[in-house]
């Protein structure tokens, strides 16, 4: 067993090559930092091999200073600073879309998520040292050096995002160095956005006037109404997907439990991209009645998941427990996942059902 899949053991694993992991969910409810062993992995290619000694990070393009980053450049040029964020994957809970159709890629369950704290430095930071002049048609675009399909990993997101104070290049997580699987030496951490726009292993940041070309950015990772199939999709008229939609999931009990009558803990947790999570609905009963669960929120931490606890009642026999979260929008989940389903199967954020049986 290599020492990736021994730290990792615990983890639901979709695929060696990539290596493609997620979080079973009870694991996932155990700690609101999601420990480093816990944490879900989703990769598009190798993961490379870096040697931290040799590593540079050179800004290029619409910046007045080029730059090219030593990690200790990195450390002693910036102040470090640490967020507590949520990463989550767009794909994210995508088996349940299965039920209304095929969709492509892996069949995540609700694990394809992890909160951790990230440290680093902020990218305003270094976009201030190479001197970028603030433009609104601007975007910063990273490469990465895995390689997918021959060319480097690549994405990009908005100047004013990259330039918000929540947006870092973290070198370290839950206070130890970045695992290799997580970005060795740094990745980009986009608190709220799909994990997607958050890349690992770092090589280079461009400033330019256009979004990246690269066919993670422009290609991938595209929202579809339900009508467009692989074939018929024009990824020019896809929805890019950046902030993360609503999204709530029970990790406990686990699906199909056997119970026992009398009170049962259901807990879980919710999302909600960059707004905050103000309700939580749980149902014992398939959504014809809801009660509200008690929501726990690390103060200061706008970008991090709430956990959520609810003690049920439930009488014997057979029961479908049901969540759905409300952000401060005033907006809630889609019942079923017919209501969102793609092709992709992206943002599958519908009721998230657990049948149980009570005994
Ligand atoms: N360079 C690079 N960055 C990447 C990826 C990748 O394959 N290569 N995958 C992205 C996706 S889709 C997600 S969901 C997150 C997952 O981060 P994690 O593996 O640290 O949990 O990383 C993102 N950054
Ligand atoms: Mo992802």
């Amino acid at each position: 067993m290599s020492s990736l899949a021994k730290r990792k053991m615990r983890l639901i694993v979709h695929g060696e090559r990539p290596y493609n992991a997620e979080t079973p969910l009870a694991r996932l409810r155990a700690h609101y930092r999601t420990t480093v062993d816990d944490f879900y992995v989703r990769s598009h290619g190798d993961l490379p091999d870096i040697d931290a000694a040799a590593w540079r990070l050179s800004v290029v393009g619409a910046v007045g200073n080029v730059l090219d980053l030593s990690l200790s450049d990195l450390r002693t040029r910036f102040s470090e600073t640490t967020v507590t964020a949520t990463m989550q994957c767009a794909g994210n809970r995508r088996a349940d879309m299965r039920a209304v159709a095929p969709v492509s890629g892996d069949p995540w369950d609700g694990g394809a998520i992890g909160t951790a704290d990230w440290t680093g430095v902020r990218l305003a930071d270094v976009l201030t040292a190479a001197d970028v002049a603030p433009g609104p048609d601007l975007h910063v675009a990273f490469e990465s050096h895995d390689v997918v399909d021959g060319q480097p990993y690549g994405v990009s997101i908005s100047l004013a995002k990259a330039t918000a104070g929540e947006t870092l290049l973290a070198y370290a997580m839950n206070g130890t160095p970045l695992p290799r699987e997580h970005g060795f030496p740094l990745r980009a951490v986009v608190p709220g956005y799909a994990g997607v726009r958050s890349p690992k292993w770092l090589r280079r940041i461009t400033v330019q006037d256009h979004p990246s070309t690269n066919p993670i950015q422009a290609e991938d990772y595209k929202l579809f109404p339900p009508h467009v199939s692989a074939e018929m999709a024009d990824p020019a008229q896809g929805h890019t997907i950046e902030t993360m939609p609503l999204n709530a999931a029970i990790c406990e009990p686990a699906r199909g439990a056997h119970l026992s009558a009398g009170t049962t803990v259901v807990r879980g947790y919710a999302i909600a991209g960059d707004r905050a999570v103000v309700r939580v609905d749980v149902s014992g009963d398939g959504g014809r009645s809801w009660r509200q669960a008690k929501m726990e929120h690390e103060a200061g931490a706008p970008f991090a998941w709430t956990f959520w606890t609810i003690v049920l009642d439930l009488p014997p026999g057979a029961h479908e427990l049901a969540v759905r979260a409300w952000d401060a929008a005033g907006q809630t989940q889609p019942s079923q996942p017919d209501d969102t389903w793609n092709y992709k199967g992206y943002l599958s954020t519908s009721w998230h059902r657990v049948p149980v049986e009570v005994t």
